[in-house]
């Protein structure tokens, strides 16, 4: 990752003379990074294959023309302010799906807060072996955790998630719901799926990734007609493209908080903020689990953020799993 992190300094420099159009000399950049001026070279000529227009002039140096609107780690990594979360990136323009390459790498041994993102994946992964469509200009996005907790608490995470991608969405000036387990809607459609993937040794959690699919600048005509309709992007819903590199800066920042909240006995706090935004409550809905459904009123989560149904003979029975659909009267 050292290449990395150089390329990143090297961007670095350039953006702060990028304002006053001017240039920074090969000399200046070599000693700024400990390295010499071929060294520079080459990575400029790589940032130029990534996308980056920098111009060289004898004698003058380098400037910085134009950036790529890419999710690349010289891009995110000025913005993070997190410590461990998106420390190392791997970008991937086409890839088939993130959280299958983060366990990859994480069984490699890939380190806590590793962050695969993609452009584009042509094999998405959503629950149950569904389909997460991922054209270009979307986030795709895989962490690896390796969280010190029990392996029952683990699907905790999918709701610690699902509260840091809304707030990272409020920030954007947009309002999010929260549809149990793993949804994060806007005006009632799908913007953001979250897949959990636990490895795990008996009781002993090995890693976890979380994905996210956000549907940002991406096209809503490339998703298939069946799951258009109930799908937005934040695109649309601002009615703007949204720089998807300060959301992903936020929303590591917001996994990064959250996940030292839980880890700290916070996990209430998580759960609070995690009501507060979904808007299910006294509402009819169906569960559909792998053997059966249940129709019954939304009355919460309980402490491992299992849903909580109320079936029409009075009892209230808890669900770990399961898809939610919301009816649109209310149960009498
Ligand atoms: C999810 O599954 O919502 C989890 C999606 C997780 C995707 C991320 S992207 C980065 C990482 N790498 C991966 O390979 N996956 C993760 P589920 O609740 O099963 O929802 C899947 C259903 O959502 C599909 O059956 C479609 O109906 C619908 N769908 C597919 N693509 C969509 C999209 N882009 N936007 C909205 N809905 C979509």
């Amino acid at each position: 990752m050292k290449g990395h992190s150089t390329e990143a300094a090297v961007i670095k420099a350039l953006k702060e003379k990028h304002g006053d159009c001017d240039y920074i000399s090969g000399e200046d950049l070599a000693a700024q990074s400990s390295i010499s001026r071929a060294a520079i070279w080459k990575h400029v000529k790589s940032l130029r294959q990534k996308g980056y227009e920098i111009e060289a002039t004898p004698r003058r140096g380098y400037r910085l023309l134009s950036s790529p609107d890419a999710l690349l780690a010289e891009e995110l990594f000025p913005l993070l302010a997190t410590t461990t979360f998106g420390r190392t990136i791997v970008y991937k323009d086409t890839i088939d799906s993130t959280n299958r390459y983060a366990k990859e790498l994480a069984e490699k041994g890939a380190e806590e807060g590793t962050v695969v993102i993609a452009n584009e994946q042509r094999r998405g992964k959503g629950r149950l072996d569904r389909r997460w469509v991922s054209p270009p200009g979307g986030i795709w996005l895989s962490i690896i955790l390796r969280p010190a907790i029990p392996l029952q608490e683990a699907s905790k995470f999918t709701l610690l998630a699902a509260v840091a991608a809304a707030r990272a969405i409020e920030t954007a000036g947009l309002n999010p719901e929260i549809k149990w387990p793993n949804d994060i809607l806007i005006g009632g459609k799908k913007v953001c799926g979250i897949l959990l993937e636990i490895s795990a040794q008996s009781d002993r959690i090995d890693y976890l990734v979380i994905g996210l699919g956000i549907n940002a600048n991406n096209d809503l005509d490339t998703i298939p007609i069946d799951s258009r309709e109930h799908a937005t992007t934040l695109a649309a819903a601002l009615g703007k493209k949204i720089d998807r590199r300060s959301l992903v800066a936020t929303l590591l920042l917001e996994l990064e908080n959250r996940s030292k909240t839980l880890l700290a006995g916070g996990w209430q706090e998580i759960l609070d903020e995690w009501m507060k935004r979904c808007r299910m409550f006294g509402r009819h809905i169906i569960l559909r689990m792998l053997h059966g459904e249940v129709e019954g009123e939304f009355v919460g989560v309980d402490q491992s953020g299992a849903i909580r149904i109320q079936l029409p003979g009075g009892e209230i029975k808890s669900f770990a799993a399961g898809d939610v659909s919301v009816k649109k009267q209310r149960l009498t």
